[in-house]
């Protein structure tokens, strides 16, 4: 990093200045998006304060509530959704809100409302927050789907109709990825501005990555062809080198090193949670908009991820998302599984 070049770099492309540009290119737009996009920035730079200073703040722990998921609560949990659905309706350009802490959908009262349907996760890889290691704020954004009074349809959308998704990584830096629909871009918190500066533009994954991330601690209850490819990338048969295993259980930053370095993150089924345990609406559907949005690509086991269509607000899903080769390699394994049923 050349910090005298930094120092005289005065054209900042911030994300609200990004965003901007973006409108820019649909002259119809009222400029709605925008402003609900800076309301999640908003969410985000707020979060990424509290979970810096949260050992000093005694925001570490257990807040003594239990949420729907039946995980007991960490104080930052609570903070965090507290912030967002705050910041979400004050945008005024919400009228569902779907959060991975609250049992319900929040409909947003009439006279504070907008157009958009909001699904989020306010502090993902909620084992790592006390030991300090990098989590993550995951959220997707749907149109509702008319102008009728909004209802839980209008967030039982299939993935493919998300309009916007993104993460917030509180790690070593503060790193907000976004996609809007033409591709994906990242942008870094700057401290000493308050603002997210452009610095990962037009992130594509590469085709085919060395690096394999999984809870290998369930591999006992695995089905085949999942235990078939992680053998594949330990043992490979073809003469390549095996992938290196890297997982830290926080599908935020799992998910970051993956779309940055290549390779796969899987959170597959087995016989203890026949789904998986990632949800589709705010963890699974925002990340396999983002991968296919960088040239990767997400699977569920048995379709593409994007295809799901939710029945239930917190529905979990197995997920298999990556650099396209590899995504196809286990797609290729369930394949001929199903052949042989
Ligand atoms: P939370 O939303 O409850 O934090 O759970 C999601 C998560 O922490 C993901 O971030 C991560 O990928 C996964 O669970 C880790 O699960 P496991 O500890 O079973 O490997």
């Amino acid at each position: 990093m050349d910090h005298e070049a930094d120092a005289h770099r005065t054209d900042l492309m911030t994300i609200t200045r990004f965003v901007l540009n973006e409108q820019s290119k649909h002259p119809e737009s009222r400029g709605d998006f925008s402003i609900l996009l800076s309301h999640i920035v908003l969410g985000c730079k707020f979060v990424c304060s509290a979970v810096n200073k949260a050992g000093l703040a005694k925001l570490i722990g257990l807040a003594g509530e239990t949420n729907v998921q039946g995980e007991e609560q960490k104080k930052l949990d609570v903070l965090s959704n507290d912030v967002f659905v705050k910041a979400l309706i004050s945008s005024g350009r919400t009228c569902i809100l779907v959060s991975e802490e609250d049992e319900e959908a929040i409909f947003v009262e009439p006279s504070k409302r907008g157009r958009y349907c909001v699904v989020f996760d306010p502090l993902d890889g909620s084992s790592n927050i006390d030991c300090g290691v990098s989590i993550g704020t995951i959220f997707g954004i749907y149109m509702m789907k008319d102008s009728h009074e909004p209802t839980l349809d209008d967030v039982l959308q299939p993935g493919n109709n998300m309009l916007a998704a993104g993460y917030c990584m509180y790690g070593s830096s503060c790193t907000l990825v976004l996609s809007t629909g033409s591709g994906v871009n990242g942008f870094t918190l700057d401290p000493s501005l308050g603002e997210f500066i452009l610095t990962h533009p037009d992130i594509k994954i590469p085709k085919k990555g060395k690096i394999y991330s999984v809870n290998e601690g369930n591999a006992k209850n695995w089905d085949g062809p999942t235990a078939k490819y992680v053998e594949k990338c330990k043992f490979p048969k073809d003469g390549s080198s095996p992938k290196s295993l890297r997982y830290i259980g926080s599908m935020v930053a799992d998910v970051h090193r993956t779309l940055l370095y290549g390779g796969i993150f899987m959170y597959p089924r087995d016989k203890k949670s026949p789904n998986g345990k990632l949800r589709v609406l705010y963890e699974v559907f925002p990340m396999s908009f983002l991968m296919e949005q960088a040239g990767g690509q997400s699977f569920t086991g048995k379709q593409r991820a994007l295809d799901l269509v939710p029945k239930k607000i917190h529905e979990r899903s197995p997920i298999f998302l990556g650099s396209y080769d590899d995504v196809e390699e286990i797609k290729a394994l369930y394949a001929a599984e199903e052949k042989k049923e």
